[in-house]
């Protein structure tokens, strides 16, 4: 059987959590591939909701392996805390599988992210402060501390006292912070090893095996096309690739494993943290947005910036991830709209532009070219198939498929299991 990645086609936060929920019906396995614990996932079931953070959303689904794969970084504390939180809603976290080979956030890793954001000051990257940068950053500069070090105490300590002998340069000296005692790290990372023992696994070669046994592996991907490291705003990106490359990566799977990417997209494009985004509405229009689509953060709780839906973005996660479905959501927050400004092109300083400019410095100048799309007025929120959304917001979705250059599949109605219409 074939794996299949779930990517974000915009900047994060376009429903992923309630898209790999629906298809964990279907699914043997669902497997985070990057990022940590600054990704904020909700899954809304009935009149109960979850925002998951480190858990893949298949934590939901009985049947379900959840896995936590190598490519992600991993806060244990937060962790534990997310499956202590579910427990006590009755969802257990006993079949979840955590990669060997995953990173650890480490208590600098958290510090150095607040205190280097600071430091920015009107530069900053927005990031969640959770630690992803450094963490990242070590992992490259190979001086990472892993999950399977938490089986091996003495290397454990080892490695924590050669990492804070330099970070506690860094963070005394160059911020003035106080420094992190070794001791009492090692001893709380002990402690989570007791708890996470458990769970560590080869996970590639479970992945593997499952391949070869016929079963369906879900890659659920956190933020989006446009925060990926190689492919995004850069620097006003995450650490890690969101895109469907770094699925493979991420999980330890070949690419030929890989059948379908399922591009999820908002019907309007959000954004939170600092960076480029050409269709933002800083008017009583984005407020709208905002409020009516919730658009507010799962993990910090910030406001998110909003504005009309992006065409040559859309393409671009296209191309970049060889989308094969769109998933289309929040379209029921459009409603009552009169007409609906979506973005075919960008003006960059008087010269045309069907795709992303190729530097960052025309990405900041460029200017969108609306095209106006006639809006609807009804309710669209108790909608069943696509033949019950009224003339207009069909119009409209099928004007963003043709423009995104991949078939969407699957339409959002509300934030409920039940909200999602299956068009093909
Ligand atoms: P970081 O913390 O180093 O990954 O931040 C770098 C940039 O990546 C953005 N980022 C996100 N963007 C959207 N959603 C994310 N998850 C949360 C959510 C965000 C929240 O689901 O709402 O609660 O604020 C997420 N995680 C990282 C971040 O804003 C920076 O622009
Ligand atoms: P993720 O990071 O991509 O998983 O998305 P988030 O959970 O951060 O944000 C998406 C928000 O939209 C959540 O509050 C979801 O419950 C909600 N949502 C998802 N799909 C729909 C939809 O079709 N309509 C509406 N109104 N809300 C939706
Ligand atoms: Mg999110």
């Amino acid at each position: 059987m074939p794996a299949a990645v779930l990517v974000g086609a915009q900047w994060g936060d376009e429903g992923k959590g309630k898209a790999t929920d629906l298809l964990g019906g279907d699914v043997d396995y669902v497997v985070r591939y990057q990022g940590g614990n600054n990704a904020g996932h909700t899954v809304v079931i009935g009149d109960q909701k979850y925002a998951l953070h480190l858990l893949p959303t298949g934590i939901l689904s009985p049947h379900v392996v959840p896995v936590i794969g190598n490519g992600v970084v991993i806060d244990p504390g937060v962790l534990l805390g997310e499956i202590d939180g579910l427990a006590k809603r009755g969802i257990s976290a006993e079949r979840l599988l955590i990669s060997a080979n995953a990173h650890l956030i480490m208590p600098h890793h958290k510090a150095l992210d607040k205190v280097t954001e600071r430091y920015l000051g009107k530069a900053k990257i927005g990031t969640t402060g959770r630690g992803i940068g450094p963490a990242y950053g070590d992992k490259i500069y190979r001086v990472g501390v892993r999950v399977q070090d938490l089986l091996d105490p003495g290397i454990l300590a080892k490695k924590i006292e050669v990492a804070l002998g330099e970070k506690n340069q860094v963070l005394t000296k160059v911020y003035n912070r106080r420094g992190i005692e070794a001791d009492a790290v090692v001893e709380e990372y002990l402690g989570y090893a007791e708890r996470l023992k458990p769970h560590i696994a080869d996970t590639s070669l479970v992945l593997s095996k499952a391949l070869d046994e016929d079963k369906f592996v879900l890659l659920e991907g956190g933020q989006g096309t446009l925060l990926d490291i190689d492919h995004g705003t850069y620097p006003f990106v995450t650490s890690s690739s969101p895109t469907s490359g770094g699925a493979c990566a991420g999980a330890g799977i070949p690419p030929n494993r890989l059948t379908k990417v399922i591009g999820i997209l908002k019907a309007y494009t959000t954004r939170v943290g600092s960076g480029p985004f050409p269709t933002e509405l800083e008017d009583e229009m984005g407020e709208w947005l905002r409020r009516t689509g919730g658009e507010y953060g799962v993990t910090t709780g910030r406001n998110r910036r909003c504005g009309w839906f992006d065409a040559v973005i859309a393409r671009y996660a296209t191309r970049i991830n060889g989308v094969t479905d769109f998933f289309l959501t929040k379209l029921d927050v459009l409603s009552g709209l009169e007409r609906i400004p979506v973005c075919v092109a960008y003006d960059v300083d008087g010269t045309r532009h069907d795709e992303i400019p190729m530097t960052q410095t025309e990405f900041h100048h460029a200017k969108p070219i609306y095209e106006e799309l006639p809006g609807w007025q009804e309710d669209i929120t108790g909608a069943k198939t696509f033949e019950d959304l009224p003339p207009n917001a069909q119009a409209y979705v099928r004007a963003l498929e043709e423009m995104s250059g991949a078939p969407i599949s699957a339409i959002g109605v509300g934030p409920g299991r039940d909200q999602t219409l299956v068009i093909r």
